[in-house]
């Protein structure tokens, strides 16, 4: 019987708790944090490139530092920066966001030999996890049931086959030093493995320098389905359900939902009770995602890898469980015990997310970055708008085009589709082209409203809108015009030697 949380109420606590905190990202998530960081009466510090200058999270913040030129290599990738403005701003403790240094080892390590509090879960828990293959052993070990495949990298066509045969065709060739579905490859039999090795092997070495790829069953029509974690440092370990984000293109979550429309409080106790066994196994502290494939076929569900930091996605499980998470961060990282306790998680009605961003749905979602000539952000009953711009701002061509998570809540899934489509209506950009006049399209649609989702929603939606995502060659070509059209209406600084926009672009999206 996990042992009864201690609950404490912050402000009556002994504990400490720090009077400022440095957010080491930019955007909605540099702006969400800030929120939870106002409303406990800690201070707030900003970190911005050249670009960012007048960005919203800068305006937010109670000071804010400049750390370099629009490169991330050059600022936001750049810990000894971030810690230098720590130190300068006398912050106490840093909050990484999502994305650039949020899972990164050795920047915790900078961060506690720096004297200073790590927001997040200890490293160690993060090389534990870090690695797909290894991530396998642990939740194999952990009695958390995974992909049946290989635990080592197959090198040689012999040993594929020999594997293959073992577990049954369909087959999935993974990178293990990958994520994304870079280096994965779908393969129907014999004949397809050996062409499917060379180019997964190929492709791994390019985008992670290391060619090894592993072998696991293919789960047809999966679900991706995660559970979100809680740990503190008191040895508590609890979930807050799960999300459906299994409509994703490209390997990116386009739409997600809490709680997932095959909601059976029997999966959610298991894959709950799987994932807090895998956040015990590797000692894990704050907030994590544990995720899931999830067969269609008869609801098997299998660990794919777990997140060590707060998801993108977090607001529709904080609007489903009334937990705010970053706060529970916060808390967690000053030492408090979890505000809750298993037997409290009690989850309520249904959320969405879109994640609206400047992106054509008419060009293959090519960027559309620019000045925000105007803004009506819908508000009313159930509507959550977690935005980085404003009125004015401007959406950079350096940075993830991202413009908000847009969430509407419901007491169930049909009162969330409809307070979204209603509010979808009344959201207003103008200035830049952005992905909403596609959310209003898949708010309409009769395999999403069905909610019989699987990950190959997308591209059975894009067949019925008669739009097939073009090949590589003619989206890059957009991708350039994109770029070029933009440029010459604005000034935009000359892209480092290294990147052109399709490339920083891409990295933004097919990371
Ligand atoms: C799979 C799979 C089917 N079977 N593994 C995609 C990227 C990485 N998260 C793992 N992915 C998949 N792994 C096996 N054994 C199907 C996918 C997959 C996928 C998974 C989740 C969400 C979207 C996806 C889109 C295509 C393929």
């Amino acid at each position: 019987m996990q042992k009864r949380i201690r609950r404490v109420n912050a402000r009556t606590d002994a504990l400490y708790m720090f009077k400022k905190i440095l957010i080491a990202n930019r955007g909605e998530i540099a702006c969400r944090v800030m929120r939870a960081c106002r409303e406990m009466g800690i201070g707030t510090v900003a970190v911005y490139s050249e670009p960012d200058r007048d960005a919203l999270h800068v305006r937010m913040a109670d000071e804010a530092y400049h750390i370099g030129p629009a490169a991330s290599a050059e600022s936001y990738l750049r810990g000894d920066k971030i810690i230098d403005a720590a130190r300068r701003s006398g912050a106490e403790a840093i909050h990484p966001g999502y994305g650039f240094l949020s899972e990164n080892a050795a920047f915790v390590r900078q961060v506690t030999t720096a004297g200073l509090t790590y927001i997040g879960p200890p490293p160690e828990a993060m090389e534990a996890m870090g690695g797909k293959i290894f991530a396998r052993i642990i939740a194999t070990e952990a009695g958390v049931p995974v992909v049946p495949g290989t635990n080592e990298p197959v090198a040689s066509h012999e040993r594929a086959i020999e594997i293959a045969k073992a577990i049954g065709f369909p087959v999935m060739l993974k990178a293990s030093a990958g994520g994304g579905g870079k280096g994965m490859r779908l393969v129907a039999d014999e004949v397809e493995l050996g062409s499917a090795l060379d180019a997964a092997r190929s492709e791994a070495m390019a985008s992670f320098g290391d060619e090894s790829v592993f072998v696991e069953k293919a789960v047809v029509r999966p679900r991706h389905i995660e559970i979100q974690v809680f740990s503190d440092t008191h040895g508590n370990h609890i979930y807050l359900g799960e999300r459906e984000c299994s409509i994703q293109r490209r390997h990116q979550k386009v739409i997600e939902e809490a709680p997932s429309p095959i909601n059976s409080a029997e999966l959610r106790q298991q894959m709950g009770e799987c994932a807090v066994m895998v956040a015990r196994a590797v000692n894990y502290v704050g907030a994590g995602t544990v995720e899931f494939l999830v067969s269609d076929v008869d609801r098997s569900f299998y660990f794919l890898e777990m997140n060590t930091r707060l998801q993108v996605e977090h607001p529709v499980t904080e609007l489903v469980t009334g937990i705010d998470l970053v706060r529970e961060q916060i808390r967690v990282a000053a030492g408090y015990p979890l505000s809750i306790g298993q037997e409290d998680v009690q989850l309520r009605g249904h959320a969405i997310e879109c994640r609206i961003y400047a992106e054509d749905p008419e060009t293959n979602f090519m960027p559309s970055p620019g000045v925000i000539k105007r803004l009506r952000v819908p508000s009313g009953p159930g509507i959550r708008d977690d935005g980085g711009v404003y009125e004015g701002g401007e959406v950079s061509i350096h940075y993830d085009p991202m413009i908000s998570k847009f969430c509407a809540f419901g007491r169930d899934r049909r009162e969330a589709i409809d307070r979204m489509r209603r509010a979808l209506r009344e959201y207003e950009v103008a200035g830049i082209k952005t992905t909403l006049p596609f959310f209003r399209e898949v708010m309409e649609d009769e395999e999403f409203i069905s909610g019989d989702l699987d990950t190959g929603f997308i591209g059975r939606f894009n067949e019925r809108r008669k739009k097939p995502e073009p090949d590589q060659a003619e989206s890059d070509l957009a991708a350039l015009a994109a770029a070029l059209s933009y440029a010459s209406t604005n000034t935009v600084p000359k892209p480092a030697a290294s990147q052109t926009g399709i490339s920083r672009w891409r990295q933004a999206n097919d990371s």
